[in-house]
């Protein structure tokens, strides 16, 4: 398939028959999958970007593979590189993005179906999107325990001891175990709730696919579970997984937030956009 056959669902492959058919009210069950790439406009480098991604500047780390920070048996070891990357990353250091708004806007018109977002940041719940609509299904720093014994550890030490780059550990009965944020890392199950409700994008009517490199496995598949003839939108600097392969797929080949400000423009939407992020 390429980018020329004409859509089964859509009146045409563009974002304007998207919003032509979420207006007409067929698209009542949307599902929205999120990546690293929702955040960088807020400052949060991606893992992969060339350059500018995460993965790129561990150098200085003194790591054996950029992925050893995500790796729990290196963890164990050396737990350091990873803390000074979750200094990074805390949450309260960053604002969030135009697209992490326009979910939040699906969510108040009542269209968000569910939310699956592979990003740690938390930017989610701080653009003030349903908590029960969202999946973190890469886990996130909200919660963290001792990886021996499961202690959950006190949120508020857990910010000092990451404001200060320092390693916390388990205080409970003198286990002493390295703490770590309920951050997936490779090699760990994801959370249970992504597995219960995986289904729910067997159920959309329209899948949003924003920032993310479709690399990370489960959450890639994903975007493979819905029905054939709902239409998908990729949100992107490039194409990525099987996006564009599919007959009603469009394809908003750029910056996110760009690609998202259009699509609001197309739904006569984008002045409350505009206003929520401000007022956020
Ligand atoms: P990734 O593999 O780094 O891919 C990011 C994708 O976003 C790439 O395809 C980029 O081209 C694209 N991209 C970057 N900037 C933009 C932009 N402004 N507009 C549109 N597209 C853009 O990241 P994935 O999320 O796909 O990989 C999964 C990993 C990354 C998950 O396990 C995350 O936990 C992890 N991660 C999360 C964060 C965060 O929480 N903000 C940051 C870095 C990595």
């Amino acid at each position: 398939i390429d980018e020329d056959t004409p859509p089964k669902t859509l009146s045409s492959r563009s974002l304007a028959s998207v919003a032509e058919y979420i207006l007409s009210g067929r698209a009542k069950r949307i599902v929205v999958m999120t990546g690293a790439g929702i955040s960088t406009a807020a400052g949060i480098p991606d893992f992969r970007s060339p350059d500018t991604g995460l993965y790129a500047n561990l150098a200085s780390l003194d790591l054996p593979e950029p992925e050893a920070v995500f790796d729990l048996g290196f963890f164990k070891v050396n737990p350091r590189p990873f803390y000074v990357l979750a200094k990074e990353l805390y949450p309260g250091n960053y604002h969030p993005t135009v697209s992490h708004v326009f979910v939040r806007l699906l969510a108040e018109k009542g269209l968000l179906h569910q939310l699956f977002t592979q990003n740690i940041d938390c930017l989610e719940r701080e653009a003030g999107i349903p908590a029960e609509k969202i999946i973190e299904a890469h886990g996130s720093f909200a919660s963290q325990r001792c990886i021996e014994c499961k202690t959950e550890f006190d949120a508020g030490k857990m910010r000092e001891f990451v404001s200060q780059g320092e390693v916390p550990r388990c205080e409970d009965g003198g286990c002493k175990g390295l703490v770590k944020p309920d951050i997936v890392f490779f090699g760990e199950q994801l959370p249970k709730a992504f597995f219960d409700r995986r289904d729910m994008a067997e159920e959309a009517d329209l899948v949003l696919v924003m920032g993310t490199s479709l690399q990370v496995h489960p959450f890639a598949g994903l975007v493979d579970l819905a029905a054939e003839r709902v239409p998908r939108v990729l949100f992107n600097l490039e194409r990525v997984g099987s996006m564009g392969c599919q007959a009603d797929d469009v394809l908003a080949l750029g910056d996110c937030d760009e690609g998202v400000r259009r699509l609001a423009d197309e739904l006569g939407w984008r002045e409350e956009l505009e206003e929520k992020w401000r007022g956020l």
